[in-house]
């Protein structure tokens, strides 16, 4: 399926196609930078293929081909409310909304971010091309990670950095104002928002990094350095136990698990999820005595996920209090227990609704499985106060709840 570049009346770039390219040169970015990542997406393209030539048809009831090809998923993560905004209207401009509340403080290993996913919301915008990103935010006034100096210090470097020149903010603005942009300025666009998340060659202050980095590897990726990066960009793939075969046969190692619902003979669910640890990346350190040195750090991997059938919240439930053994055998028990989204296509036959979104527990395990060192976290302390109502307000735009969209795809 090809998409038209420009819109023919107007002349102007679209969301859809905004998105396809930001994909596209984030993409091609990531690659040049974490070389593990295009092995990762032909090893993606070569089992998909296989899955297809296997089964036929029925390998794209979760999504077409094309779109499942298409199909990446970015993880950032920004230091406070105001970056969270910018971010927000980049993604805006591709036709990407906030979607969900994950607050990652809360997993078996705590990290100190609260989280969002920005992607097409409309069933067409996710055929077309289902782009998301999974955004996380520092939680700087959480006592537990933070004492009140590093606070204070957090929040000072924090301000005095700029993630997205106004230029490209501008941009964003307009595209979203006047629903697309000029092919010039939709270029210029993509150059700017894609720069935006390449890993910067500004040194890193040691000491203050590896301060951060004694109370959270996160917390060091983000508030120890001047920008902002993609941490991974992950493919996705028809059967992931058989990629997880294949990176391993090919030298790769691997996470030890499978994120998410084991591999069963029922319908796929939710969200499974792998990774592997990418290389050590040179990156320039600014010593405590001034000089500058090139060291390296290793905060970047390779990621990888299938997608299954969306659950209800009372599936959901189910699936959170008794794992997928306590799920039924097949697609019509799924659907008339009430347990899973799906649709009636035109000969009455059950078309799954993708699960579009992340899973806490999977999201905390691949944070984890980054992590350099175990970190520092003091429960006695005072949590700060973070929910969806307060991550809306700190977005200034409206933060969907996944339910409803899935309800209103279903029938
Ligand atoms: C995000 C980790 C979560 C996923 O796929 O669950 C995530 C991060 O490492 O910034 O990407
Ligand atoms: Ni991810």
């Amino acid at each position: 399926m090809s998409h038209p570049v420009e819109d023919d009346r107007t002349g102007m770039v679209g969301a859809t196609e905004l998105r396809a390219r930001f994909a596209r040169s984030l993409s091609t970015l990531y690659g040049t930078e974490v070389p593990a990542y295009t092995t990762l997406v032909e090893v993606s393209e070569a089992v998909n293929a296989d899955v297809l030539a296997a089964m036929g048809p029925e390998a794209e009831r979760l999504g077409s081909i094309e779109r499942v090809t298409a199909e990446r998923h970015g993880a950032i993560r920004v230091g406070t409310p105001d970056e969270l905004a910018q971010v927000a209207r980049v993604f805006g401009a591709c036709g990407m909304h906030p979607v969900g509340f994950y607050d990652l403080r809360e997993a078996d290993r705590p990290i100190p971010v609260v989280s969002t996913a920005f992607r097409p919301v409309d069933p067409a915008e996710l055929a077309a091309n289902p782009f998301r990103v999974f955004t996380s935010l520092l939680v700087v006034d959480d006592r537990r990670f933070f004492d009140a100096t590093t606070q204070a210090r957090l929040e000072e470097f924090l301000a005095a950095r700029r993630l997205f020149p106004d230029e490209l903010l501008d941009l964003a603005d307009l595209a979203e104002k006047q629903e697309g942009l000029s092919s010039y300025d939709a270029e210029r666009f993509i150059e700017l928002a894609a720069a935006s998340f390449a890993l910067s060659a500004e040194p890193v202050d040691r000491a203050w990094y590896d301060h951060l980095e004694s109370i959270s590897s996160v917390a060091a990726d983000i508030g120890g350095v001047t920008s902002t990066h993609i941490n991974h960009l992950t493919p996705r793939v028809l059967d992931i136990d058989e990629l997880y075969r294949r990176m391993t046969e090919r030298g790769i190692t691997m996470i030890d698990r499978i994120q998410g619902p084991p591999r069963t003979s029922k319908p796929d669910v939710l969200l499974r999820q792998t990774s592997f640890r990418a290389l050590a990346e040179p990156r320039a350190f600014r010593e405590p005595d001034g000089s500058v040195v090139q060291g390296e750090l290793r905060v970047r991997f390779g990621e990888v996920e299938a997608r299954g059938v969306a659950l209800t919240p009372e599936g959901r439930a189910l699936y959170d209090e008794r794992g997928i053994d306590a799920f039924p055998d097949t697609e019509p028990e799924l659907h008339d227990a009430g347990l899973a989204y799906y649709r009636r296509d035109e000969d009455g036959r059950l078309q799954p609704i993708v699960y579009e979104d992340f899973l806490p527990t999977s999201a905390a395990g691949i944070f984890a499985s980054n992590l350099t060192s175990d970190g520092s976290v003091d429960a006695r302390q005072r949590a700060a106060a973070r929910d969806a109502a307060w991550l809306q307000d700190a977005l200034a735009r409206p933060l969907h709840d996944p339910y409803p969209l899935y309800a209103a795809q279903a029938d």
